[in-house]
């Protein structure tokens, strides 16, 4: 490593000044304009990175839901997980170095965690479709090149699909091929041999239109449709070729505004859904004949794939511990549906995916969902290796776990896909037999409303119990408590955003009117 270049380099990708710069729970993200030394700088680390794990990493260079005017950058370890813990702080501190101090820290990145210099580094690289992420992620090869790693651009891909080449690259191809059409091929195989089992196969194909934010969703679901439009055909609305990236569409605006996006015009009772604007989210809506639009969110589909698991599971005849994971955002009848009714166990942890994830890794199957709809189920490697064995069983046990084999490799186990998704939930409903409102009326959503709340620190206030819990400032869980007692069903809770300067507030209770007045009240009283 040359420190003098990577020194003189650095300069090159300057930090704008009297600007502090946080790992968050996504990776780094805000304007654009801002990113370019990050860039640079987490090329550095994912080569660092890699010499320390002996493994390809990772970078995607996206903002997600964020308006198109932002960006940001995360970096992906060995398996497709999200990057440790303790390698966020380290990229907490490099994007926070002056520009002549980069190299010092990050020699002592390399102290600490005892990399090996010699060692080889390669790193994958992936974007979304705002217009500065071309540039940004070229500061990003830049990083990697200064110190001496090597790297493979994928250009244009969802966040998930960069997951998956990352997880490919560094298991030898047992998870699939490390290329499009690896990925392709690898999800349409399962889904067409799973929907071949669907009893009203000989009707018309099913259509349902998607809503792709303008974001990258829509180039690569295009891109993927020939391989699986036998049995679905998809109808792409915001494409990216009119509208804004993530404006008034995409799954964010859809769940948080609980209203279909612009330019998707729904007939009553058709199926639809949105993709966010890297495609890791999904959530489905319809219309009612009365006009109504009724919102299908992360929770419903965790209870659509985790009874449709449990059952398979019946079916093959093995006892795996299945497991729901979900954040504190899950609506209350969701959870009370899945224990009671499925009685399946559920756990809930702090909001962000690599939480559910990990959490979920502890289950034979865990099946994880945000309500904002960022999800996907994982399967242990023994639960995958005694499904394969059955597979191959000429009876009806073997049927299912053929079935449940097919199931496993629709899945992207690396992170929450919404093509991979969309391609479940359909196969899913065509297997059962289910609507779209059949699904829906499994149980109903308690009415809730989030409102966000600015105040001069959020970091004042901080949470326990999954954020349930106010810990501080202190008498704020006191005043929540007395104001929940006042509505029936109620529940509510405050956390500092993770992604921008603001508090969440969250409520629910039995009606609209009160969800909402109860969340106003405790928004008041974080003030
Ligand atoms: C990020 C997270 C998402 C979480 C959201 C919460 C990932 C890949 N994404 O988008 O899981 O729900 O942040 O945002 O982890 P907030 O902290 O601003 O409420
Ligand atoms: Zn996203």
């Amino acid at each position: 490593m040359d420190l003098d270049a990577i020194t003189k380099h650095s300069a090159l990708h300057a930090k704008p000044p009297g600007l502090t710069f946080h790992y968050g729970t996504a990776g780094f993200r805000m304007k654009a304009e801002l990113l370019d030394h990050i860039m640079f700088r987490m090329g550095l680390l994912a080569a660092l990175r890699s010499k320390q794990t002996n493994a390809t990493i990772g970078v995607m260079v996206t903002a997600s839901h964020n308006p198109e005017e932002d960006n940001g950058v995360k970096l992906v370890d060995p398996l497709g997980e999200m990057l440790a813990p303790t390698w966020e702080e380290h990229a907490t501190r490099l994007a926070n170095a002056e520009d002549g101090d980069v190299a010092r820290v990050l020699v002592d990145i390399m102290e600490k965690e005892a990399v090996e210099l010699p060692q080889d580094a390669f790193v994958v690289i992936g974007r979304d479709t705002r217009p500065s992420s071309e540039n940004l992620g070229q500061s990003v090869r830049e990083g990697v090149a200064a110190f001496g790693g090597q790297f493979h651009d994928y250009g244009l891909l969802t966040t998930p699909q960069l997951h998956y080449m990352v997880c490919c690259r560094n298991t030898g191809g047992r998870y699939g091929k490390a290329t499009l059409d690896g990925y392709y091929h690898k999800l349409a195989a399962a889904f067409l041999e799973l929907t071949k089992q669907a009893s009203c196969s000989g009707d018309e194909n099913v259509s349902v239109k998607v809503d792709c934010a303008n974001g990258v969703g829509a180039l690569k679901l295009k891109e993927m449709e020939p391989r699986f439009s036998p049995v679905l055909s998809v109808q792409l609305i915001n494409d990216g070729t009119k509208g804004k990236l993530n404006h008034l569409c995409g799954a964010d605006f859809v769940k948080s505004h609980q209203k279909p996006p612009q330019g998707l015009e729904m007939k009553p009772n058709e199926r639809c859904c949105s993709f966010d604007g890297d495609a890791d989210r999904i959530v489905y809506y319809y219309c009612d004949v009365d006009g109504a639009f009724h919102l299908i969110d992360g929770d419903k589909i965790a209870v659509l794939i985790s009874s449709f698991l449990k059952e398979l599971l019946l079916e093959v005849g093995e006892i795996f511990n299945i497991g729901v994971v979900q954040t504190a955002y899950a609506n209350g009848s969701s959870t009370r549906y899945l224990e009671e009714v499925m009685k399946v166990p559920v756990h809930c942890t702090k909001t962000g995916v690599k939480h559910l994830h990990h959490k979920a890794q502890e289950f034979d199957i865990g099946v994880y969902f945000e309500a904002n709809g960022h999800g996907t189920a994982l399967f242990s490697k023994a639960v995958e290796v005694k499904i394969k064995q059955l597979a191959k069983l000429e009876d009806k046990k073997g049927k299912a776990a053929k079935m449940l084999e097919n199931v496993i490799d629709l899945f992207n186990q690396t992170a929450g896909d919404a093509i991979s998704d969309m391609l479940v939930i359909e196969a899913i409903l065509a297997l059962k037999g289910l609507t779209v409102q059949q699904w829906d009326a499994l149980y109903s959503d308690l009415p809730n409303r989030q409102v966000k709340v600015k105040v001069a620190d959020r970091r004042v206030i901080s949470t326990t119990d999954a954020e349930r819990q106010a810990v501080t400032p202190p008498g704020l869980q006191a005043a929540i408590n007395n104001l929940v007692r006042k509505y029936r069903l109620s529940r509510a809770f405050v956390r500092p955003s993770g992604t921008e300067d603001v508090v969440r507030v969250y409520a629910e209770a039995d009606s609209q009117e009160s969800a909402d007045s109860l969340a106003h009240e405790v928004s008041l009283a974080v003030f």
